[in-house]
């Protein structure tokens, strides 16, 4: 973080100290305008942050933050192609794949927009193709559609695949990502061959997963079919066209991108075929409509009504001057079922750095931990630790005014959880009023004694509410967009680089070198006792 930012920080920090006793509460009988004056819309969402512990000093101390860090120029730099992402010498442009806009956007001198058009139209095609019959396989019409990939080739289209479950009237898809032979295996049992589409996802084209996940499934398909069903049933969406071509795959079943789309950025480009082979290409459009409405929100409205710089200034007000380490992603909304993990490499591989763009140890913690499961499970399981544990669990609670699916009061019983949580978290519940309901109850006052404290909920536990009118594929677009640019937000204040991912390639090389002694080939030389002592142990359980 830069000098005058960390001024800033400072009195943050400092404002922390002096309202540290301040009530979410107090500020509502303080403020009864308080709903509207801390809740923002952009399009079909709305944001209420209004349960947090944030006045409007804090508030404008927190956009103060911004400025000194440059945000406003840092935005500039992102949306006008400048290679903000140094390691790699690289712009960063997802927004291009989305920009549903007639302005071109330009990266290294060059409008990208022809080429993006050009491999959406593609898509599209093939998608129509595909979805109508006249793309087939050996055996007819495909039926089944299994994405190999990993990461950020593999998390967006789960995620949005599963979020959109109820538009997903194409062919059967399948998602194998793990290494763990169990992923295709599983999947494999339960496909046609003759009418099964494989999309290699591998920006790079070498990951190893990805990889050795193709060629198993490659194997596979030959054995049932032979070497010419190739062709047919395998597609690729990468980067490194020249490896897809050595793969077997044809020229015109290879759907490209670029160096400045990162893996975790990656769901809007050919990397979400997945997504548009089984929601149609109509509703991919939505969706990349609902990321672009939110792309110009983020470039155009004051930081005071900015939904993803409020995002993100409330995230840093927890991380920074509350000293909170986690952030909890509540979905009441079973088909985000994924989103929490799809939020966790977004977030935490583009912040969990602790080296600033200078070069500098960071001297402020950066990204928290990212965490969740959807609501009301999470309720029979983790929220007494959010009640009631030490920690401190900042959350954001996402839930739609209207079901995807409606039977009964299931809807309107979802929905008064979610609030009623919110409400419980700020609220608390009091000693007295512990011994009042006791009382009330007929409970001896010795028992009252013995039970009240462990009945008492600190409260004063702040969440955040999204609320949107239903999940259609334009509000999931705009809900990824807004976390995108959150996180981009929080990494400019905190002045790393949230584009690059080094921290996940040293146990990758590791791992290179351990598989020759895994499989027996070498022997367990140099390394440290406990991989040693493993290694010797694995050995023997499999008879070796
Ligand atoms: C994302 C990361 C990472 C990447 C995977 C898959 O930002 O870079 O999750 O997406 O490692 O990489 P490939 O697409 O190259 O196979």
């Amino acid at each position: 973080m830069r000098e005058i930012a960390h001024t800033v920080l400072t009195q943050l920090q400092n404002h922390r100290k002096e309202t540290q006793d301040r009530r979410i509460t107090d500020l509502f009988s303080a403020d009864p305008a308080r709903f509207e004056g801390y809740s923002v819309r952009c399009e079909e969402v709305l944001f209420d942050y209004s349960k947090t512990n944030i006045n409007g000093e804090t508030l404008e101390c927190l956009i103060e933050l911004a400025e000194a860090a440059g945000l406003s120029q840092k935005r500039d730099q992102l949306f006008s192609g400048h290679h903000i992402n140094v390691t790699e010498d690289r712009a960063v442009q997802h927004m291009a794949l989305r920009n549903m806009s007639n302005f071109p956007v330009v990266i290294d001198g060059q409008d990208v927009m022809p080429s993006v058009l050009a491999v959406r139209a593609a898509m599209t095609a093939f998608s129509k193709g595909v979805r109508n019959g006249t793309i087939a396989g050996q055996g007819g019409a495909f039926t089944d559609v299994v994405n190999i990939g990993i990461g950020g080739s593999d998390l967006g289209p789960v995620m949005a695949a599963a979020a959109l479950k109820p538009r997903c009237d194409g062919p059967d898809l399948h998602f194998v990502s793990n290494i763990d032979g169990s992923d295709i295996l599983e999947v494999l049992e339960k496909i046609p061959p003759a009418t099964t589409l494989f999309i290699v996802a591998s920006k790079t084209f070498t990951t190893q997963e990805t990889m050795t996940n193709a060629q198993t499934a490659r194997d596979w398909l030959v054995k049932a079919l032979g070497e010419n069903a190739v062709a047919d049933h395998f597609i690729a969406l990468s980067t490194a066209l020249d490896k897809t071509a050595a793969f077997g795959i044809r020229d015109d079943r290879a759907f490209g991108f670029w160096d400045w789309v990162g893996g975790r950025y990656s769901v809007w480009s050919a990397i979400g075929l997945s997504l548009m082979l089984a929601i149609g290409p109509e509703d991919f459009e939505e969706f990349l409509a609902g990321g672009h409405a939110v792309d110009r929100h983020f470039q155009a409205a004051p930081l005071r009504e900015n939904m993803p710089v409020l995002m993100a200034l409330i995230g840093i007000w927890h991380r920074n001057a509350c000293g909170y380490g986690t952030h909890a992603v509540l979905p009441y909304d079973n088909h985000l079922l994924r989103f929490p993990a799809y939020l966790q490499q977004l977030d935490m591989e583009s912040n969990g750095k602790s080296i600033t763009l200078e070069n500098q140890a960071a001297s402020t913690q950066t990204g928290p931990i990212v965490w969740g499961e959807p609501g009301t499970n999470g309720q029979h399981a983790f929220y007494q630790l959010i009640h009631q544990g030490t920690s401190v669990v900042p959350a954001d609670f996402l839930i739609a005014a209207k079901p995807a699916q409606a039977i009964g009061d299931h809807h309107e019983k979802l929905a008064a959880n979610a609030f009623a949580q919110t409400e419980a978290l700020m609220q608390g519940k009091s000693a007295k009023e512990v011994e009042d309901d006791l009382r009330h109850a007929g409970m001896s006052e010795a028992k009252i004694a013995q039970l009240t404290p462990h009945k008492v909920f600190p409260g004063n536990r702040p969440t955040c509410t999204f609320l949107y009118p239903g999940l259609t594929p334009f509000v999931l677009g705009q809900l990824v967009a807004l976390y995108e640019h959150k996180v981009f937000v929080q990494g400019a204040i905190w002045n790393i680089n949230s584009f690059d991912q080094w921290g996940v390639e040293l146990g990758k090389e590791l791992a290179g070198e351990l598989l020759p002694m895994v499989k027996g080939e070498a022997p367990a030389e140099n390394r440290n006792g406990s991989t040693v002592g493993l290694l010797e142990v694995f050995h023997k359980m499999r008879g070796k």
